[in-house]
């Protein structure tokens, strides 16, 4: 029997995301976005592939990870403004509180990447996206939540996420059978909701055309987000956002100590909200 994805729709009770994610570790939701915000979206970020130039990290090893025919961009919240409308979806947000507060009071936005996968891109390796971090902070659990939306159809053959339902409660260092390794297909405007224990990689493509996919990614407020995009925001960019987007893109402290001995992510001696007052 080959391998399913569990499989829900937009309009679902949330409930059942949470249950999924909670079982399988990883859930597709068709029809989540509407071809309005897909259409709108497409087309904030096309000139910016249109003039993407390939940037390196410097560390060979990761830079391979993020392959060689495919186009990654950072900085959505500063460089497009629809982001902002996926980042703070209360659907996902609902599943977000579920998944990641018995870690932490709040979560933060760790990276928003625009993975573009053009033909004969090789699967990434597997792996989990827990392993950003130390393995000590690993033992806690998922660290992190990834939403993968797509903005083409994911196919088998243009590099649709593998995934591997029910590994985020393998132990670590089991890899999976062959024949436990699924690609996550779905329409565009789909998201694929995958916990950081998961494991999972960008698929291999095999054919003329893109496998387009904004990935956001929570975690807990207390770690080192994966993106640094605080540096491509002005001030007044987030004064102009949402509450709620301000403070997941990490404009606020966090206040995660039984008895209010510190905090994190203060600014100036004072909170970064202090700003927009
Ligand atoms: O592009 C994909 O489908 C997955 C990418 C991914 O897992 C990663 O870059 O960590
Ligand atoms: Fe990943």
């Amino acid at each position: 029997m080959p391998v399913e994805v569990a499989r829900l729709k937009g309009d679902c009770d949330v409930a059942l995301i949470k249950d999924a994610m909670d079982r399988e570790g990883v859930v597709i939701i068709e029809d989540f976005f509407s071809k309005e915000w897909l259409d709108r979206y497409n087309g904030e970020v096309q000139p910016l592939i249109d003039n993407h130039h390939r940037t390196y990290t410097g560390v060979e090893t990761f830079d391979e990870f993020l392959g060689h025919k495919t186009v990654r961009l950072q900085g959505l919240a500063a460089k497009t403004p629809s982001f902002i409308d996926a980042l703070i979806d209360p659907r996902l947000l609902a599943v977000m509180d579920h998944m990641l507060l018995p870690l932490c009071t709040d979560y933060i936005l760790s990276a928003g990447e625009l993975i573009e996968i053009r033909q004969n891109e090789t699967a990434q390796r597997l792996h989990t996206d827990n392993n950003s971090w130390p393995t000590p902070l690993q033992h806690l659990g998922s660290l992190c939540v990834n939403a993968m939306v797509a903005l083409t159809d994911y196919t088998a053959e243009n590099g649709a996420t593998l995934v591997i339902p029910g590994s985020h409660q393998w132990s670590k260092g089991h890899l999976p059978d062959p024949g436990e390794i699924t690609p996550a297909e779905m329409p565009a405007g789909s998201v694929a909701l995958f916990t950081g224990e998961t494991i999972h990689a960008g698929g291999t493509s095999t054919v003329d055309g893109i496998r387009r996919g904004l990935s956001i990614s929570y975690c807990a407020g207390w770690l080192r987000p994966v993106e640094n995009h605080y540096l491509n925001l002005t001030h007044d960019q987030v004064k102009a956002m949402p509450k709620r987007a301000q403070q997941i893109l990490g404009w606020d402290v966090y206040d995660g100590t039984p008895r209010g001995n510190g905090v994190l992510g203060y600014y100036e001696m004072g909170n970064p909200q202090d700003l927009f007052a």
